[in-house]
């Protein structure tokens, strides 16, 4: 590390911004330790990319073009939304187009005399270990999913048939998993979304393939929380591939403890953001809960009208990020919650809302990035999984943390949620006996986040050590 020549690092996401976002805070922490990083994306991603990065010298941004597309994919290229989800696995076959290109520029960083040592790139460019082969530098693969959520999917695939017999609440156990709490066959979603035989279940086991030969994984989690799960997962390869533990990745950012409870601008940040302005105005602490189903789920108009005339009769303020661009709330509802709710159709800045001491709760999909966040910031969840790997997540926090407590107890509802129900829970995270003791361990996990991030911590030890070890 104290060579004169910089070691270099090729960092590639999926273009997905649950994909993206952590792998630009471990290029910040990789900078950090004085290593040159390549990010590699797409013209349409670009730019939000550049904004998160540039102050890092460090760091550069290779642009690869996106492959034409026709089709119902046309467009596609110039947008950094991803297609909806019966586009998805069409669109993860357009990029691996990326490949030829991608190796151009591996090419050239050889000619210019600084090869990386290793690149680390998405799950869902499985292809780019073949790329990495060829060239002779070690793949690392990530997939911005827990090491448990990383482990059941590549488990899962060796025993298809025997979930897919199971009824919903059947609880389904695999010899290579211990796990210490139940997983049902409720909780695969992402075998009942996507059948044995279709385009996205042969991408996985192309890419699980893939991913078994890699030389590493690196994982955003923290020993603490995942111990058990880590072990499991390493012991899947056939090869002395070892997981990385580096996170939460979030935390590199330094959030405050606590965001100050004032409506001046933050220091060295002029710019006004409307929801800190508005839990700054917000009476007593931790009583906001903050509603957000990330950036990819799909909500029904049904569904979202139950939410809304749910947070109406729980009387707790809230802010909601609202992605769809058609709902249209219930009559008179935008009129009777003005006073104490926020209803946002757009990006927002979720880990400073999770940092505001107003922020007392979050109900929540479980994608893992928001479960790090919110855990990270000591809020508890109301665990609402709707898709993916997100059972796994919720588990993780409600049955293995009781840091948060489940919507439903079967993570697999056909079924709109009554606004009842809606309600129900959230009185009982916000103000209930169960929601108490969430929170005490959610702040508990907190600090054993923090405590892995820090100088010396598992995670930045972690960190270290790969290092070290890809530049042997
Ligand atoms: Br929406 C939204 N602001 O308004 P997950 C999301 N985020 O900062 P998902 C915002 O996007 P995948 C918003 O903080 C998190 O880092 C949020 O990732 C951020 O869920 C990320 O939670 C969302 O993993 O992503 O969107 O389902 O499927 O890609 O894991």
């Amino acid at each position: 590390m104290g060579s004169a020549t910089p070691l270099h690092v090729v960092v590639f996401p999926y273009m997905a911004q649950g994909h993206t976002l952590p792998m630009l805070d471990l290029s910040k922490l990789l900078a950090r330790r004085g290593i040159k990083v390549t990010i590699i994306t797409t013209p349409a991603n670009f730019p939000g990319i550049h904004s998160k990065v540039s102050k890092n010298p460090e760091i550069s941004i290779s642009v690869i073009p996106f492959p034409r597309v026709e089709g119902p994919l046309e467009g596609v290229e110039n947008t950094v939304d991803l297609p909806s989800e019966d586009l998805r696995a069409p669109f993860i076959e357009v990029i691996k187009k990326l490949k030829e290109p991608f190796e151009e520029i591996l090419r050239g960083m050889f000619e210019a005399g600084c090869p990386p040592i290793g690149v680390i790139s998405d799950f869902f460019l499985g292809w780019t270990l073949d790329s990495c082969n060829s060239f002779g530098i070690p793949r690392i693969v990530t997939y911005g999913m827990s090491a448990l959520s990383q482990a059941i999917l590549i488990i899962s695939g060796f025993h298809t048939p025997y979930i897919l017999a199971s009824l919903p609440e059947d609880p389904v156990q695999f010899p290579e998993l211990p796990t210490p709490f139940q997983v049902t066959r409720a909780d695969f979603l992402h075998l009942k979304h996507d059948p044995r035989g279709s385009l996205m279940s042969s991408i996985i086991q192309e890419f699980t393939e893939a991913d078994l030969k890699s030389w590493g994984l690196l994982v955003n989690s923290f020993e603490d929380i995942e111990r058990e799960h880590i072990a499991a997962l390493e012991s899947l390869y056939s090869t002395e591939a070892k997981a990385w533990c580096v996170g939460p990745l979030l935390l590199c950012n330094q959030i405050k403890e606590k965001e100050e409870d004032t409506n001046e601008p933050q220091a060295g940040n002029q710019t006004s953001d409307p929801c800190i302005e508005w839990l700054n105005k917000q009476i007593g602490y931790e009583t906001v809960l903050y509603i957000s189903f990330g950036s990819e789920a799909h909500v029904s108009d049904e569904q979202l009208d139950e939410i809304a005339l749910g947070l109406e009769m729980a009387m707790h303020p809230f802010i909601w990020v609202v992605k769809s661009r058609n709902w249209v709330a219930p009559e008179g509802w935008e009129e009777r919650v003005k006073e104490r709710g926020l209803i946002v159709r757009g990006w927002v800045e979720q880990c400073r809302i999770l940092a505001h001491p107003k922020t007392g709760g979050f109900l929540s999909h479980c994608g893992w990035n928001s479960v790090l966040e919110g855990l990270s910031m000591g809020v508890p969840l109301l665990a609402w999984p709707m898709a993916a790997e997100q059972p796994f997540n919720a588990k993780i926090v409600a049955d293995w943390l009781g840091a948060g407590i489940r919507i439903l107890e079967l993570s697999e509802c056909s079924e709109t949620i009554g606004s009842e129900i809606i309600c129900d829970k959230i009185k009982e995270l916000m103000e209930g006996e169960k929601g108490r003791k969430a929170r005490a361990r959610a702040q508990e996990v907190k600090r054993m986040a923090r405590q892995a991030m820090k100088k010396g911590g598992s995670s930045d030890r972690n960190l270290n050590e790969l290092i070290e070890s890809l530049a042997r």
